[in-house]
């Protein structure tokens, strides 16, 4: 007891997208991203992914929280809050404003420039997602997305444009943001912020998602080469959608399904941790005689760059149940075998709170891949209301997060987890991924803004902002 401590360098800070919050959709010569061709959603009505800017449509990311020019408060009320560091996304578009052009966009890297600038002025350290849900649309309606080989050569020049531009402002890195959500090959959103995937009619989406995920983890392990070639200091980390499944009994096949359940969602963290693809997914695809391009070349590329720590987004849990009828391979279908977990509670958007789903989740990724941890996401989307006086009364997202935080505490104290960070999701109040509301809010900060786009922007802090300026003075210590 009491040997492992949060490292006193710990990452406290708060997370972000440049598509949820920067808005500022065509300036600074930036091109239209997968982001910007999506309209807004609500609870349990999913977002329209049309197929270019239609004049009489709502797309929220346009203006989003405008970020990209109120950005220097934004960044000055996160260093009252103390933060160490700050995750955003660098958007692929300000860059390579189509993703297929030989150079890049001034105008674009000088905006990074200047963000990055403001935060080190605080000493706020960046902490950067190369590929955050906002791709170049071009390259979905001329490539085809990464069903493309191509899309690999698109992407490394990228990364390596901005890893030379900021070698020496930026040191933590991702590659692609839950790279991993497209196990649900059946949902048209995952399937385009992912990899860029329209499904075409007939189409099988598993064999595509697997090829596309295959082009984009070789894409990743260049990255990391390219990245620790340019600065050998440079950390940079998978990012993983962390949601654990639970086997729903203690039947043995419900436990076997979970574990399928597991290693279906999370090879993707096996090949960019360990190097290689799982013997179990090897069999699996040769069994779909899917004749996937997989070459020999990639697997050595994929086995030499490994990345330097895990980032992982936890919000939640899920169950699973294996059929009466169970193939020998325990075949897990997202879309169809994940259930709701009776011991735990949901929020207003169903998704199941479970705060020990986080130490387990911290320790299955230490008892598998032995590096360092960063979690990247965890918050509470929640319908807040602001008083007439400007306050937000959210003390259920303080209980959230609190619990959460307590959780992480004893995964490093008792269990010896090795953890870089913590950033909460949404510190400032932006546009939700998943449903495109404004309504889901994450923030320490509100932002006046409703889901028809009406509001001033105005910013103002909630009774979180205070309670987690503590929790960081403290070193987690004070919840
Ligand atoms: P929203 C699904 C499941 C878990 C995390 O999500 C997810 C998603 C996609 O919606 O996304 C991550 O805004 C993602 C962020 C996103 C955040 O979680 O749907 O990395 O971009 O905003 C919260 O409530």
């Amino acid at each position: 007891m009491g040997v492992h401590k949060l490292r006193p360098d710990f990452l406290w800070g708060g997370a972000v997208a440049a598509h949820q919050l920067e808005g500022g959709w065509q300036e600074g010569g930036k091109g239209v991203s997968v982001a910007d061709i999506m309209t807004a959603g609500a609870n349990g009505v999913p977002r329209q992914i049309t197929a270019g800017v239609e004049a009489d449509k709502y797309y929220p990311n346009h203006e989003a929280i405008d970020f990209y020019h109120r950005y220097p408060q934004d960044i000055k009320l996160f260093a009252e809050m103390g933060f160490k560091c700050f995750r955003t996304s660098i958007a692929w578009t300000r860059i390579f404003p189509q993703g297929d052009e030989e150079q890049p966009n001034e105008a674009g890297l000088q905006f990074y420039d200047d963000l990055f600038d403001e935060c080190l002025k605080y000493g706020i350290e960046p902490v950067i997602t190369l590929s955050h849900f906002e791709m170049p649309n071009h390259l979905v309606d001329e490539y085809g997305g990464w069903r493309n080989r191509k899309l690999i050569d698109f992407f490394t020049r990228f990364a390596e444009v901005v890893f030379k531009r900021y070698r020496n402002k930026v040191k933590y890195w991702m590659t692609f943001n839950e790279i991993n959500n497209q196990t649900d090959y059946r949902d048209p959103f995952a399937m385009m912020v992912n990899s860029g995937l329209r499904l075409q009619d007939g189409e099988n989406m598993e064999k595509t998602m697997y090829q596309a995920a295959h082009y984009e983890l070789v894409a990743s392990a260049k990255a990391v080469q390219i990245g620790h070639q340019i600065n050998p200091d440079f950390e940079i980390g998978a990012m993983i959608a962390m949601v654990p499944l639970y086997p729903a009994t203690a039947n043995p096949r419900d436990v076997m399904k979970a574990q399928r359940a597991m290693q279906t969602r999370y090879w993707f963290a096996d090949v960019q941790a360990n190097g290689f693809y799982p013997k179990w997914l090897q069999i699996y695809q040769a069994d779909q005689e899917w004749q996937l391009d997989i070459t020999p070349e990639d697997l050595a590329i994929l086995q030499q760059d490994t990345v330097d720590y895990i980032g992982f987004s936890y919000y939640m849990s899920r169950a699973v149940q294996a059929k009466p009828s169970e193939p020998a391979d325990y075949h897990y279908d997202e879309d169809q075998d994940s259930t709701a977990n009776p011991y735990v509670k949901s929020s207003e958007w169903g998704w199941q709170i479970d705060p020990e789903g986080l130490r387990y989740a911290l320790n299955w990724f230490e008892d598998r891949y032995h590096k360092p941890l960063f979690i990247v996401e965890n918050g509470f989307g929640a319908v807040d209301q602001k008083g007439a006086d400007g306050t937000v009364h959210d003390q259920y997202r303080i209980d959230y997060l609190k619990a959460h935080i307590e959780q992480m505490k004893l995964a490093v104290e008792e269990d010896g987890v090795d953890l870089m960070g913590y950033t909460p999701w949404g510190c400032i109040d932006l546009v939700s991924a998943g449903t495109g509301q404004m309504s889901k809010r994450y923030g320490f900060i509100y932002v006046d803004k409703d889901d028809q786009g009406q509001g001033t922007l105005a910013r103002s802090k909630k009774d979180s902002f205070a309670w987690y300026q503590k929790v960081i003075a403290s070193n987690g210590e004070d919840l």
